[in-house]
Order: C-alpha cells, then structure tokens, then sequence
C-alpha cells in the first residue's frame, strides 16, 4: 500500500472513529448551555439536576442564575431553563455558585452562596418553593449563614431520624444542624478538623495541609455516610471520606475521579434512582468549553463489597442505557434533548424554554422514542424564524443521516416570541428508534425557533 493510500485510510478510520463517538456521545447532559455544579435530587420518582450557569464567553466565574434539568430515562434530559437568579435575594450582589436543593414536606428548599452586599463577603442564603421548578423566594431576607470566609458551596442532607444538616465551605469544611423549618438552625456553627485522616495528605501548599478544597456532598448508603469533596491541588480531582456519623470524624477513601478533562474545577453530586447510583461532574468537554466554560456530565457509580468505590473515569458515552421509552404521541419539548449539536438554549414569556438553531446541519436527538405497533401517521411541531431564506426541520430515524421520515419548511414568523404550528405527513414508523432533529437551511444564524413536537397515531 502506498503512503497516499495509507493516509486515505488512516483519514477515513479517524473521520469514522469520530462519527462513531459523536453518534454515542451522552456526556456531556447538556449541550444547549455552559452548566456546573451538579446537585440532583429525586422527587416523585423523576430525577432533576440542579446547576450553575457558566455565561457564554466567560473569562471568570461570571455566573448568574441556577438553572434545572430533569429526567425520566437518563439518556433525555428536559431543560426548565433559569429557576433562581442572585437577584431574587435583595441582599446578594453576584456570583450565584454551587447549590443544592432538597424536598422537605412538600416545599422544596434551595440553598445557595452569593456575594453579600453588606460586607462583599460570599455568604448562603435559602430561597423556598412549592415545587421544584419554584418559583422560589427569599423567606428570611437575608444571609442563612456566614463566617469569616470562604461561605460557598452547600450541601444539605436529611437524615433517616429527620434531622437535617448544612455543610459547606472552601478552604474549610462547616456544618450546622437545621431546623425542622429548613430556614433557620440551631446551635454554633461547627468547623471540622481538616486532618490528613480525614481528607488525605497535601503536598504542594503550605496553607492546606489536605486534599480538601470545597463543593462538598453528602450521600448515605448502608448506614455509611459518605462525604464527596472536590481535592487539591489544582486542576482538582473528587476524592472521598466516610464516617459512621454524619458529623464525622472522617475517614479518608480516596480518589473517586482522578483530575482530567480540561477544567481546573470539579464538582461531585450522588444521588440513587430506580435502584443505581449515579455520580454527577462537570468538566470542559464542549465546543469553547474550560475552566470558566463548564458542562454537566454523568456516570454510573458502583461500590466494592466493602463500600469502597473504585475510581470513576469520565466518559463520552455518560449513560447508554435509558430506564424508559418516551411517548411521541404526548406534547414533547424540543429542549427535551439527549444529545444535540448546534443548538441553543432560551426562555421567554411567551413559551417558556425553547430552543434555537443557529446552523445548517444542526441537529437534536431524543433517544429511545416508542411509536408503539399502529404506527404514527403525522407528525407536529411549533416553530419559527425571521429569516425569509427556505428553512426546514427534517425528522430522521437512527441517525442525522437516516431515514428521513417527515420535512416541514419553517415559517418567517417575525420573531422567538410569534409561532407557528406546522405539520407533515409521515410514512409507517413503529417500533422504538433514536430520533433526529436536522436543520437545513443558509443562514449563518438563528435559522430555526423550536418549542415543541408530537406525532399524532
Ligand atoms: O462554580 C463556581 C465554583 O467553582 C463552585 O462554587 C466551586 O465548587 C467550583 O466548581
């Protein structure tokens, strides 16, 4: 074989090896927006990630609201776009980092850090809601609780007695014991010995004598509690701890996700649901992505027989199996996306969240979608554009360049807040089959608003 050849070869075996990853690609969850810190929790037998929001173009940690995902499957996730903004707290000036938030008879409390406008200080405030998409509200008006610095990063756990508790903290580790309230707490503020024991030794910085750095979780599992923590030096890596107490003292575990892909932070969120385990991070692992530009990612978390974790490497793949099939024939939302390339993601008064393509050969998948045996007949979509150039939504099974099973051509509706609903024909599909959003069309930009679909049977 000739060197001509050869380089033909080795071209089409790395083309192919490409395409094969971005067909399978999982991770990370979200494509739509730069997202960090993720903090799931289970309610009502679904699964809904909480996140920081990276703004586009960022240099810094220039971050403004909390934003929430949620799912029925692990492989679709649906965008419910910003819940919580720093400027729903009249007390906060900024920087609206890590959170958490947990159900407590029926109200769902999220706890978040912020800068302080009374002393510039980062400090953690509540803000309470009746479902978990809130809208929440500030019920205290004022920092729930703040030391002399580092207040960021909280996790709250509730344990099997009821009784709940704050940690948090960056270079230090605190709790406190809340309230049944959720809103006030009892007690002094506790600040934990940071010893090598605890959270591993550290080499490289005079001032920290351990791994431990911030974001920390709490996560129980056959009556061991399990502290996950994001661990020094930098570019940080997730490393862990267990007691037999909630309180500790702690017991140093080791590296769960050893530091690697291409942001200086991390962030660790576990959470159990339908009988798994599943460890949530962020990393850099988007187009433009980095240390101020980060994307939520998944994998399986499993134990040793002793509750030891084996270390946990991050994945493109993320989840491939999903837990169900999704109903095309119910109102889906197009930000209800397993995996897409091209899009964006927006809210306005008039829809809600939806999303926006902002290049030809932009593309949606939705994964494991059940036509059932009838089969569907036609299939529906709210859209719109401001373009006058043809523009269309193709729907293809299995793959961007797959059976293509229904066009329609995007009315010029003048805007993201005018839509139109349009429609086509579709030939006999049954059965389950990933399906493909594709856009065609010229413009550079904003070629097509998108809010929801269905088929009809
Ligand atoms: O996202 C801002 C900060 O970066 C978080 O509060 C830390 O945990 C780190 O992820």
């Amino acid at each position: 074989m000739n060197r001509k050849n050869s380089l033909i070869i080795l071209l089409f075996i790395v083309t192919r090896m490409i395409f094969i990853d971005m067909g399978n690609a999982q991770n990370p969850i979200v494509q739509t927006k730069y997202t960090a810190d993720p903090a799931p929790m289970v309610w009502n037998d679904r699964l809904y990630v909480y996140t920081t929001h990276d703004e586009d173009g960022s240099t810094w940690f220039t971050m403004n609201n909390w934003n929430l995902y949620s799912t029925n499957d692990m492989v679709n996730w649906t965008d419910h776009g910003a819940v919580l903004s720093y400027t729903d707290f009249e007390w906060a000036s900024g920087d609206a980092w890590a959170p958490q938030c947990i159900e407590r008879d029926g109200k769902f409390f999220m706890y978040v850090p912020m800068i302080s406008r009374y002393n510039n200080r980062p400090a953690i405030g509540v803000a309470v809601g009746d479902s978990p998409m809130g809208p929440f509200y500030d019920p205290i008006g004022a920092p729930l609780v703040q030391t002399e610095w580092g207040d960021i990063d909280p996790a709250v756990f509730i344990d099997d007695d009821g009784q709940a508790y704050l940690y948090w903290g960056n270079p230090n580790l605190y709790y406190v014991k809340l309230n049944e309230d959720m809103i006030s707490y009892e007690g002094e503020v506790v600040r934990v010995p940071m010893t090598v024991e605890s959270f591993g030794k550290r080499d490289d910085d005079s001032e920290r004598e351990t791994l431990y750095e911030e974001g920390p979780w709490l996560y129980k599992r056959n009556n061991i509690y399990y502290l996950f923590w994001p661990g020094g030096p930098l570019p940080e890596h997730i490393g862990y701890s267990t007691s037999d107490s909630p309180t500790g003292p702690w017991k140093y575990g080791g590296v769960v996700m050893p530091a690697q892909g291409g942001s200086f932070t991390i962030h660790p969120g576990v959470i159990d649901f339908r009988g798994n385990t599943y460890f949530f991070y962020h990393n850099g692992a988007l187009p433009g992505g980095g240390g101020f530009n980060r994307s939520v990612a998944v994998e399986e978390m499993r134990f040793n027989p002793d509750g030891t974790i084996p270390e946990i490497n991050m994945t493109e793949e993320g989840i491939t199996e999903g837990l169900a099939t999704l109903n095309p024939y119910i109102l889906n939302q197009a930000e209800t996306i397993a995996f897409s390339e091209g899009f964006k993601s927006s809210q306005n008064d008039q829809v809600g969240v939806f999303v926006t393509g902002n290049r030809d050969g932009a593309y949606i998948k939705v994964r494991d979608v059940d036509f059932g045996e009838e089969g569907a007949k036609k299939f529906f979509a709210r859209v719109g554009t401001t373009h006058n150039d043809p523009i269309t939504l193709e729907v293809r099974l299995g793959s961007q360049e797959g059976e293509k099973i229904a066009t329609v051509r995007v009315p010029r509706t003048g805007g993201s807040n005018r839509w139109a609903i349009v429609n086509s024909d579709v030939p006999e599909v049954t059965g389950v089959h990933d399906l493909y959003f594709v856009v065609k069309g010229n413009p550079r930009s904003h070629l097509i608003y998108f809010d929801y679909w269905r088929f009809s049977e």
